[in-house]
């Protein structure tokens, strides 16, 4: 008998993925957790019906979300990840010779065990001498820092259920204050095709507590549009330059210096769509 998961990406659009075995499934004190080996899209991690991550493109994500702001940082020496708990931002993060401690904090352990025992593709950073590995609330751990993180990246699951919370006005004001002179944020901030309101909103609610606010984008498949957002602010430098160059040796598969630059395009329904006016000098029409 054929199975398939079948996710719920907009109201009236359903995508299903054949599955050719369930790896693991359990319920974790937050959510449901599934990862199931897939026809298409490889080793895949559900939580409550959504694909967080997949063995096929997680690549662009995490390379999208890690490499932008480190590379735009001149020396990011600590890094925190809230949420991420699959380890793949963590693992991008390491890749930078800068780096002496990376912090990932993650509400749900069973997400981080998870990885640890059935995602080899993620969780390298898990066993670095450099990662900080805390299984806690990240709206009170940054709450709590001040001045400590050259750069913090909100790798967060939906605005919806455990992860709304990191996408609150108080939370982008206490990632501000948690930041290092010169430092910079980014989070995943959802589909430009599938919920442009949502980008919007997320977007305008960081850009009232930064001086600098920029979006960028890179296709994911297997999220909902196909094509997703990250929204970037600074209270140093310009996030759209990259300072350094990758090495040869970190095996990257999307990210580039010019990757970087053509992230900030964007077309002009995107631009309507979220208020932008012009992303370069970053004027903004709301
Ligand atoms: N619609 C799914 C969005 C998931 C974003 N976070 C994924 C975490 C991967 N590290």
């Amino acid at each position: 008998m054929e199975l398939w998961f079948t996710e719920e990406w907009l109201k009236g659009l359903r995508i299903s993925v054949k599955v050719n075995s369930v790896v693991y499934s359990t319920v974790t004190e937050y959510q449901r957790l599934a990862i199931y080996d897939t026809v298409q899209f490889g080793r895949t991690l559900v939580l409550d019906d959504v694909i967080q991550t997949t063995e096929s493109d997680e690549y662009i994500y995490h390379e999208s979300l890690a490499h932008v702001p480190m590379f735009a940082h001149p020396n990011p020496e600590r890094v925190l990840i809230i949420g991420g708990g699959d380890g793949g931002t963590l693992r991008e993060v390491l890749k930078h010779p800068s780096v002496k401690e990376a912090t990932l904090v993650d509400i749900d352990g069973g997400v981080i065990e998870a990885s640890k025992r059935f995602m080899p593709l993620w969780n390298s950073g898990f066993s670095d001498p450099k990662a900080n590995v805390i299984v806690g609330d990240g709206l009170d751990y940054v709450a709590k820092a001040a001045a400590d993180f050259d750069v913090i990246l909100v790798d967060a699951t939906d605005p919806v259920g455990p992860g709304e919370v990191l996408f609150a006005g108080e939370f982008y004001a206490s990632v501000k204050k948690a930041l290092r002179p010169g430092g910079i944020m980014a989070g995943q901030t959802e589909s430009p095709i599938a919920e442009p309101d949502v980008v919007k909103s997320i977007y305008d609610r960081v850009r009232k507590v930064f001086p600098v606010t920029r979006l960028y984008t890179s296709p994911v498949p297997s999220y909902p549009g196909g094509w997703w957002s990250y929204t970037i602010a600074s209270i140093g430098p310009e996030p759209m330059v990259p300072l350094r160059e990758p090495g040869d040796d970190w095996g990257l598969k999307y990210y580039s210096p010019e990757i970087h630059k053509r992230a900030f395009v964007l077309n002009p329904k995107m631009q309507k769509d979220i208020g932008i006016h012009d992303q370069g000098t970053g004027s903004y029409r709301g």
